[in-house]
C-alpha cells in the first residue's frame, strides 16, 4: 500500500463558529495532517483547543504564520482574507477562503464540489467557498439545470442566526430568555453588527442580512444572484433573492421558485434529486415529511422537499431547500475542497 502524503494545515478563524466546525471535520475525517496551526486575532491567542488527543495553542495570525503551510482554510472575515491570503499564497499555501473577499475574482474558482469541482484545477493559490445560502441552493438546482436548463430563480431565505457568528447566537438566546421573563431586551448585534440601528431577532423575522446596496437589495441577496451565475457557469440565469433572518440557531431554509427551460415530469424531477450527490430528498406530504432546519442541523447534506408544479407557470417548480449553514454552507464545503486537493481521487 502506498504511503499517504501528509500536509501542513492552517485554520484561520479557529476560535469562530465556522472554524470550530472545520477543526472537528478535519479530526473526524482523519484529514492527512502533518501539522495543524490554529490562528485567530490577538484576542484569542493562547486559547487551547483539543485536536486528536493533543492540546493545540491558538496563535495570532500574521503574514509570517504561513511559512511551511501547504493548505490554509480561512474563515475570519473578508478583511482578514484580503490582508493575509496574498502572504499565504506567496509562502506556497493553497488557500480555501470562506469569505466574500475573492468569490467574484475572475482568477479564483468558486466551488461547490457537487456542482463544479472541475474548476479547482485552474486555481492560482486561492479557491473560494460560496456564501452558505448559495451553496445549498445550487447543490439542489444543479441536477435540474443539467437536465432541463434553468431560466429564472426566485428565492426567499429563512436564515439561522449562526450565520452571523457566535455572538448572534448568544444574542438570540439571551433575548428569548429575557422576553419570556417579561423583559424588553435591547438588541446589540443583529441585523448588522457594524450598523447603528439594531432589531430584535427573538420572536421576529428580520428582512435584512448584511448592508443594503444602491439597488435596494442587501449584499447577502446580491451574493446569491452573482455567485449562482458564476458557479453554474451561466450568466443568463435570472436570480432574485430576499434574505430573511429568523430565530433558528442552525440551518438555513429556502423557498425556491425555479423556471425550467423545458417541460418537465415531476416524478423525473424527484428521481433526479433523489440521485443527486450530497442531496437528500425528503418529500412525502401524506406523512407530513419535508426538510426541517431542526433535522438538518449537524448534518452535511442538503435536504429538499415540498416539490410541486407552480400554479402560475407549468414549466416552473416550487421547492424547499434546507441545510446546516455552518456545515455544507461553510465548513464542510471547505473541507470537501481540501480533500480534493489533498487526497488523490479514485
Ligand atoms: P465568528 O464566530 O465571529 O468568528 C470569527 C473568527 O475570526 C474568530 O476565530 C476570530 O478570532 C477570527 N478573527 C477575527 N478578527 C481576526 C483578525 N483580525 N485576525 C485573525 N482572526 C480574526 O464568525 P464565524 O461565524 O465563524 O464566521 C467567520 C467568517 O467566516 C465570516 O466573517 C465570513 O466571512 C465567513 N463565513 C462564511 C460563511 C459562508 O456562507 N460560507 C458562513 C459563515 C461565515 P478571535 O477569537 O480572536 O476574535
Ligand atoms: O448571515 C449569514 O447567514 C451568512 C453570512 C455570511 C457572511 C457573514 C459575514 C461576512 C459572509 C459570507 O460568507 O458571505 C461574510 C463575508 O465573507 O463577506
Amino acid at each position: 500500500m502506498s504511503e499517504q502524503t501528509l500536509f501542513n494545515v492552517a485554520v484561520v478563524g479557529a476560535t469562530g463558529a465556522v472554524g470550530e466546525q472545520i477543526i472537528r471535520l478535519l479530526s473526524e475525517r482523519d484529514f492527512p495532517i502533518k501539522s495543524l496551526k490554529l490562528l485567530s486575532s490577538a484576542r484569542s491567542a493562547g486559547t487551547k483547543i483539543p485536536f486528536k488527543g493533543q492540546e493545540l495553542t491558538v496563535e495570532e495570525a500574521t503574514p509570517d504564520s504561513f511559512k511551511g503551510v501547504e493548505i490554509a482554510l480561512f474563515s475570519a472575515g473578508g478583511d482578514v482574507s484580503r490582508a493575509l491570503i496574498p502572504h499565504a499564497v506567496q509562502h506556497g499555501a493553497v488557500c480555501i477562503d470562506n469569505t466574500n473577499a475573492y468569490r467574484m475574482d475572475p482568477d479564483t474558482p468558486l466551488v461547490v464540489p457537487e456542482v463544479n469541482i472541475d474548476q479547482i484545477s485552474g486555481h492560482r493559490g486561492i479557491i473560494a467557498n460560496p456564501n452558505c445560502s448559495t451553496i445549498q441552493m445550487v447543490a439542489a438546482l444543479k441536477p435540474l439545470y443539467d437536465r432541463y436548463g434553468i431560466s429564472r430563480v426566485i428565492v426567499s431565505t429563512y436564515q439561522a442566526v449562526s450565520g452571523a457568528g457566535a455572538k448572534a447566537i448568544d444574542e438570540m438566546l439571551r433575548q428569548s430568555r429575557e422576553i419570556l421573563d417579561g423583559n424588553d431586551p435591547k438588541p446589540d448585534i443583529l441585523p448588522v453588527a457594524s450598523l447603528p440601528v439594531k432589531h430584535r431577532i427573538a420572536f421576529n423575522a428580520v428582512p435584512q442580512i448584511d448592508k443594503f446596496q444602491d439597488n435596494g437589495f442587501t449584499l447577502e441577496e446580491m451574493k446569491m444572484v452573482n455567485e449562482t451565475k458564476k458557479i453554474m457557469g451561466d450568466d443568463s440565469i435570472q436570480v432574485t433573492a430576499t434574505c430573511v433572518r429568523v430565530p433558528v440557531v442552525y440551518g438555513h431554509s429556502e423557498s425556491v421558485y425555479v423556471e425550467l427551460k423545458q417541460d418537465y415530469d415531476l416524478g423525473e424531477v424527484k428521481a433526479l434529486l433523489a440521485d443527486a450527490p450530497g442531496v437528500v430528498l425528503v418529500d412525502d406530504p401524506d406523512r407530513q415529511l419535508y426538510p426541517l432546519a431542526s433535522e438538518a442541523a449537524g448534518k452535511n447534506e442538503v435536504f429538499v422537499g415540498r416539490l410541486r408544479r407552480d400554479l402560475s407557470n407549468p414549466r416552473a417548480l416550487n421547492l424547499w431547500i434546507v441545510s446546516d449553514n455552518l456545515l455544507k454552507g461553510a465548513a464542510w464545503n471547505a473541507v470537501q475542497i481540501a480533500e480534493y486537493i489533498a487526497i488523490p481521487q479514485a
